[in-house]
């Protein structure tokens, strides 16, 4: 008798979803590459004064910005695929940049597109095979360019476009929502290559910075002792392996027969893709700076310090101007949803596939589970659901997103997917999800970041360095810069045990493979 009720009820249950169908939300979901959420000044950083970002900052004041959002591993093309498959990286096969994402695998566009959503991906996508169950894409062969860049089409051909990468990846999205079937609800993913290297500028927005005193991080400096000795091998320093021409925008024919201290000459790729009056505004702007850059350097105005300090003003004027423009398009796609009506049932969010350095650690780049590449920005907007001005602080990851939004669209997760949906969250702030994250880091070469594993709590950060057989450890309530490695001291032992036994836990939870299954080949 009972279970006949539950029967009837299911089935009353599953019409009234389905003639709700049409009522399901859009999920808008704008995604930019190497955004640092110290570089969106709703995050409140360093560099919220100097370049705000009001667009982002819109969407996190009229919905939620997680203060705990993480990436499974920190690099691009990986994150695209735990994002798709709702898992880490060893179940969905895309350990690294350069492999090839298996598209017969089960993605969450597959799911939302078999129950009548309209999907589409525009901009960069990084994953080296073809998107499959989207009804559109548009995508950025490879990393893209950002001047006239070229965007593959689903035909097969390659189609090149004048302007700036970061307006034309909007332009496009604005175009399919205005040719999108209107009577069904859409998921549209509009991914930015923004402010990836090599942070290249609107044009429009060269010299918006000039005159805004822009902070150096408190550890520009770092000597690197007290960590793992992997450290000051790491390619990725400002002060040594920033290159002049393709990161710092002088060019060899700007020198006047300076020798400047190099590590690599990568060239100017952008420069060149540009047309001359793209260049000549170009030129506008560097063009004197570069002159009084050689010409103090020169009259030996530049000791080491000050060097470094000159690098790290350039690249982060011009990372942050690259910013602008990604923000732009957040305040173009807000305007669009409210100037058609779509706001109300538009789920928003704008993340980034993982943190980056801005000088932090006297790094740029990211890779590391140190807190400022390990952590993805995450803001939300979902009128009715999620209460204004939210801060949630639960422990989230990028391969929640596929069952967060499967439960959006009243759809159930498969088994297999090993993220979990972050509603709960959403409908209320304080909600904890689960009390620790697992990362892993594969990649080999660039950058020489070794492989590393580790798993974060809402105190504390454990990872083990398999190439050098270090640990380490963090607390991140009395060390947030996570200066000093606590791992083996006396006060620490505690909290060490406990960290050690849910970092084993979470391997078995999540079938981790062995260290040995992935190491570089000696
Ligand atoms: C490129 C960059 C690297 C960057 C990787 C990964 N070099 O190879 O600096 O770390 O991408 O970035 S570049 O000369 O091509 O700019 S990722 O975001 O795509 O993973
Ligand atoms: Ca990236």
């Amino acid at each position: 008798m009972m279970k006949q009720f539950y029967i009837t009820l299911l089935m009353a249950f599953a019409v009234a979803s389905t003639v709700a169908g049409q009522e399901r939300p859009n999920i808008l979901f704008i995604f930019s590459d190497d955004h640092a959420v110290n570089a969106i000044s709703a995050y409140g950083g360093p560099l919220a004064d100097a370049a705000p970002t009001p667009n982002i900052d819109r969407i996190a004041t009229e919905g939620a910005l997680f203060q705990n959002s993480f990436c499974a591993n920190s690099i691009c093309g990986p994150s695209r695929a735990c994002i798709l498959t709702g898992k880490h990286s060893h179940k969905n096969g895309f350990l690294r940049n350069g492999n090839g994402f298996d598209a017969s695998q089960w993605t969450v566009a597959k799911s939302l597109q078999k129950s009548g959503y309209q999907t589409a991906v525009i901009g960069k996508w990084h994953l080296n095979t073809n998107p499959v169950a989207f009804d559109h894409w548009e995508i950025l062969p490879g990393q893209g360019s950002y001047y006239n860049p070229v965007f593959l089409q689903m035909d097969g051909s390659k189609k090149q476009f004048e302007g700036y990468v970061t307006d034309l990846t909007t332009d496009k999205a604005v175009d399919w929502l205005n040719s999108r079937d209107a009577k069904k609800p859409f998921f549209l993913m509009c991914q930015h290559k923004a402010p990836h290297r090599t942070f290249a500028p609107a044009l429009r927005h060269l010299g918006s910075l000039d005159g805004v005193e822009i902070p150096e991080p408190d550890s520009l400096f770092d000597d690197y002792a007290t960590r793992s000795k992997t450290l000051p091998t790491n390619e990725m320093e400002i002060d040594r392996h920033m290159t002049w021409a393709y990161d710092l925008k002088l060019r060899d024919d700007e020198l006047d027969g300076v020798q400047l201290p190099s590590f690599r000459n990568y060239g100017t790729p952008e420069y060149n893709r540009m047309n001359p009056a793209q260049r000549e505004h170009w030129d506008a702007h560097f063009g004197p700076k570069n002159q009084k850059f050689i010409a103090d350097y020169k009259a030996g105005k530049y000791d080491h310090k000050k060097l470094v300090q000159w690098k790290y003003q350039r690249y982060i004027r011009n990372y942050l101007e690259c910013v602008k423009a990604v923000d732009d398009s957040v305040g173009r796609l807000l305007t669009y949803l409210d100037e058609n009506g779509l706001a109300k049932n538009t789920i928003v969010i704008y993340s980034s596939d993982q943190g980056f350095y801005l000088g932090e650690h006297g790094w740029f780049d990211k890779r590391w589970m140190f807190e400022e590449s390990f952590k993805m920005p995450f803001v939300i907007r979902w009128p009715g659901t999620i209460e204004p001005n939210s801060r949630p602080t639960a422990l989230i990851q990028n391969i929640d997103y596929a069952p967060t939004f499967l439960e959006m669209a009243g759809l159930d997760t498969p088994a297999e997917v090993q993220g979990q949906s972050i509603v709960p969250a959403l409908k209320n702030s304080s909600q904890q999800l689960r009390d620790a994250l697992y990362y892993a880091y594969y990649e080999l070469g660039e950058h020489a970041v070794p492989q590393h594993f580790g798993v974060r709590t809402q105190m504390h950060k454990l990872f083990y360095l398999p190439e050098t057989n270090e640990w380490q450890m963090f607390d991140l309530v009395n060390d947030p810069q996570e200066m000093t490695n606590i791992y083996g001291q006396p006060s620490a032992k505690a909290v060490q045990a406990k960290l050690h036994a849910r970092y084993d836990a979470l391997r078995k939870q999540y079938d981790a493979p062995t260290y040995e299954a992935y190491a570089p080949r000696k």
